[in-house]
């Protein structure tokens, strides 16, 4: 019963936290995604692919989040975009306050899109607002079709699904339409983009559904 409340307290200061990165995004005109898989589902190489086709069109900016290392920041920092990693010591998800601080490590001047880079955990991350507009879940090939019925609610509550790794389709023991099905079944209004960050198959499509999404912040 206790724990029941300080769990609901935290979630509770998160959400103001959160509300209070979201006025701050909107006065700034940055429209901001947070990105949220599996460990290993290629959120970084996406990234990294992403920001080179959008060629600064718009203009990005990431927050990293990994438990330990700033491997990843590193490699999004040899893209030329603005960076900044939180490293959460053994926490498996990012939090409202570790963005908003973070943020002050971070050039913002003239950054239209905010792209977070969640810790890789298909289960926490999904219950911590950080303030973004929208939240991209993205499953690889090889972690098998059924994930949107095992760990449903970060299916929920994002808006967009990127499924990764889809030049190892011939490799892998992966049904398409089985994992389509059961994301659907989990979330009918969810967006799809099937993509390979290896091979850059499927990326326009979702660089221009960034394109078209970031100047129309809500
Ligand atoms: N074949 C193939 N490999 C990929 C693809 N995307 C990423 N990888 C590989 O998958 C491994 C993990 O990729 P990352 O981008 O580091 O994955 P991540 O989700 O950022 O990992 P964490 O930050 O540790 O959660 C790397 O070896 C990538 O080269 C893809 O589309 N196809
Ligand atoms: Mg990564």
């Amino acid at each position: 019963m206790d724990f029941i409340t300080v769990e609901r307290k935290v979630l509770r200061k998160n959400d103001e936290l959160a509300a209070e990165n979201r006025a701050r995004f909107n006065g700034a005109g940055v429209y901001v995604l947070n990105l949220l898989s599996s460990p290993g589902a290629g959120k970084t190489t996406l990234l990294e692919q992403t920001i080179r086709l959008l060629d600064g069109r718009p203009r990005a900016a990431v927050v990293e989040g990994d438990v330990q290392t700033d491997h990843d920041a590193r490699r999004i920092a040899a893209t030329g975009a603005p960076v900044v990693q939180i490293v959460t010591n053994g926490a498996c998800h990012l939090e409202a306050k570790l963005v908003q601080d973070a943020l002050g490590s971070l050039d913002m001047d003239g950054v239209e899109l905010l792209l977070i880079e969640n810790v890789g955990n298909l289960v926490c991350p999904a219950s911590f607002d950080l303030g973004e507009h929208k939240k991209v879940v993205i499953a690889s090939t090889t972690e098998g079709a059924d994930k949107p019925v095992k760990y449903p609610k970060v299916f929920r509550v994002s808006d967009v699904c990127l499924l990764n790794k889809i030049d190892l389709l011939p490799h892998v023991d992966f049904d398409v339409d089985e994992f389509l099905n059961y994301a659907r079944t989990t979330n009918p209004d969810l967006r799809f983009f099937q993509t390979s960050a290896r091979t850059g198959e499927g990326l326009e499509p979702w660089v221009d559904w960034l394109r078209d999404n970031a100047p129309g912040r809500s």
